[in-house]
């Protein structure tokens, strides 16, 4: 097949000029593609299947144990001046950049076959919607890029007809740690990711395009490319209420996005809209609105259970790609956290011995369309998107910061988002358990300068006439002997009741120097099994630890130099001097 856009046309002709793959292969996007790739890769032995009584249409790759998370250290944003990269960017010229990678692409696709699948990041008809081709010689990615995103035909008519698409480039390359780079040319709208299989540098739709180029784009065109999941929160009453929230990798967006209501709060209904990235765009209503731009998840599988979240839990009992889970004696997919049937085989398809470490990698993950989840909402498929009533930020914290708080302003919300920090999970190359600095959880995903995004969220005052309130949370706090104080999970609901009875001006809180917090009465508590020492805990704060954080926070916003916006510094002034005043006159 070909294309009628001569620039699309080109591009293919010259990367294939540049790689040599034996074969070209243009994706269609339709089911006979999937299972036909699926063949080939179960008998090449990329994939394997998996129960097929028990797990129907479910595979088991295994990547290579040196090619199992995204690798932060090895992602750069190639712009020509440093500074629009920033400091939360690795930087390399572009000119470097690309002689780099023309080294590594040169000739990489030898025997081998060359991919080119169009795909839309969002509904095929949306305004706000974008589109790309990624060409790769992973067959896996061709069936991962199938369930997360809209691909084949209906993206390349809606390309052609557009003539403006992102270049995606990508080959595994020999999966050497030494030859692996994933570069993001802005500018340029093109990525080229070499030397990687896994989801988040491979499968260049997800954090590639869908954050760290559109974040660039969004800047310069007025909307937001953001590191959130979308819900939809129906109330007994019937009002719906969407809020899109940001959390770091790893830490329960999934869950959140497919939470299932505690027996106490039955008639309430939640929405999936998505579960990793929100596009926000201000309508003529002067309401921000949200798409997902995926359509599919590629989620953590350890800790997935029906009790944790059992949406996600028979969601992939079917129709499913695990990627460096264990499995069991009966050949069903096994994790950590999974509640029943023991390990036979680990992540590497070795015998299972606990002295290797866990038997499912603690990175695992599952792929699957978002329609196989029961709580989808075809309003994911809408092309205006949903209009956003609240914005959560929240990390992993297990001290510090309280249940939940909601921000004065949006100005205020914006330091709040600027102040997301969380302890690092296993989705990152490195080590697992330390506290960083993670502002709006795009750390690894923003493609520009922080200081000039924190500019850029500020900028929206003046874009939107109905901003959503702000609120922050955190689900994680422990107690001195190390035991999480809020049951999280489903019971996450009353907190976000909370939040959206806060939208509706019918819930009650008190002031503090950090924002409003919820008295524990404000709360709804019925059923729950907690103790009112530890309800007590989580909606107070020590105002001693806060002002700390606090003026760590302002050094961080400091070292971005002039480019930090005044207001932002001028927010974290007005929030330590009201902690200040506090301990003053508690003293
Ligand atoms: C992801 C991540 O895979 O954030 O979503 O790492
Ligand atoms: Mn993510």
């Amino acid at each position: 097949m070909t294309t009628m856009l001569p620039e699309l046309q080109d591009w293919v002709d010259s990367v294939a000029r540049q790689t040599r793959p034996d074969t070209i292969y243009w994706c269609s996007g339709t089911e006979d593609e999937y299972q036909e790739l699926v063949q080939q890769m179960l008998g090449d032995g990329t994939l394997t299947t998996l129960n097929e009584t028990t797990y129907p249409n479910c595979y088991l790759h295994r990547s290579d144990p040196n090619d199992v998370a995204r690798v932060e250290h090895l992602t750069f944003v190639c712009t020509e001046s440093q500074e629009d990269a920033g400091q939360n960017n690795n930087w390399m010229s572009p000119a470097d950049a690309h002689g780099k990678m023309d080294a590594l692409f040169d000739g990489c696709m030898r025997g081998r076959t060359m991919y080119v699948i169009p795909y839309c990041m969002g509904p095929i008809s949306s305004e706000f919607s974008r589109c790309g081709v990624e060409i790769t010689d992973s067959p896996y990615v061709v069936i991962n890029m199938k369930l997360m995103t809209r691909m084949g035909d209906q993206a390349l008519k809606r390309i052609e007809k557009e003539g403006t698409f992102v270049k995606g480039l990508h080959s595994t390359g020999d999966l050497d740690p030494e030859r692996r780079f994933i570069m993001h040319f802005p500018a340029e709208l093109s990525i080229q990711s070499f030397g990687s299989g896994y989801g988040g540098n491979a499968l260049l739709g997800k954090k590639c395009h869908a954050l760290r180029i559109a974040s660039y784009q969004a800047r310069r065109e007025g909307w937001l490319a953001e590191h959130m999941l979308i819900v939809g929160l129906e109330s007994p009453e019937g009002a719906v209420h969407y809020v899109a929230c940001a959390f770091p990798s790893a830490c329960g967006k999934t869950n959140l996005a497919m939470l299932i209501p505690p027996d106490e709060l039955h008639d309430w209904k939640v929405w999936t809209l998505g579960d990793d990235i929100a596009w926000l765009h201000p309508d003529d209503t002067g309401k921000l609105r949200a798409i997902n731009p995926e359509s599919g998840y590629f989620g953590v599988v350890p800790g997935t259970n029906a009790k944790t979240n059992k949406n996600a839990y028979d969601m992939i009992r079917h129709d499913a790609i695990f990627t460096n889970v264990a499995t069991t004696e009966d050949n069903e997919p096994w994790w950590e956290g999974k509640q029943d049937g023991k390990p036979a085989k680990d992540w590497q398809g070795r015998d299972y011995d606990p002295a290797n470490g866990p038997a499912a990698h603690p990175n695992s993950r599952f792929t699957v369309a978002a329609t196989n989840n029961r709580s989808y909402t075809n309003l994911a498929d809408a092309p205006e998107g949903v209009p956003i009533s609240a914005i959560v930020f929240g990390g992993r914290r297990k001290h510090v910061a309280p249940l939940v708080y909601e921000a004065r302003n949006w100005e205020h919300g914006v330091l709040v988002g600027a102040s997301t920090a969380s302890e690092t999970t296993a989705a990152m190359v490195g080590e697992v358990g330390v506290i960083r600095r993670d502002p709006m959880a795009m750390k690894p995903f923003c493609g520009y300068n922080f200081a000039d995004y924190w500019t850029h969220w500020l900028n929206f005052k003046n874009l939107t006439a109905h901003l959503p309130k702000i609120f922050h949370v955190n689900w994680f706090r422990q107690n001195d002997g190390g035991e999480f104080l809020w049951p999280g999970f489903g019971e996450n609901l009353r907190v976000l009741q909370w939040i959206i009875e806060r939208c509706e001006h019918r819930a009650g809180a008190r002031e503090t120097a950090i924002g409003f917090l919820p008295r524990p009465s404000d709360l709804d508590t019925v059923g729950l099994d907690i103790s009112a020492e530890a309800l007590e805990t989580l909606t107070t704060i020590d105002s001693r630890k806060f002002r700390d954080e606090l003026i760590s926070l302002g050094e961080y916003l400091e070292s971005y130099g002039d480019r930090t916006p005044r207001e932002l510094l001028r927010q974290q002034e007005l929030v330590l001097d009201a902690l200040s005043e506090e301990l003053a006159k508690a003293s």
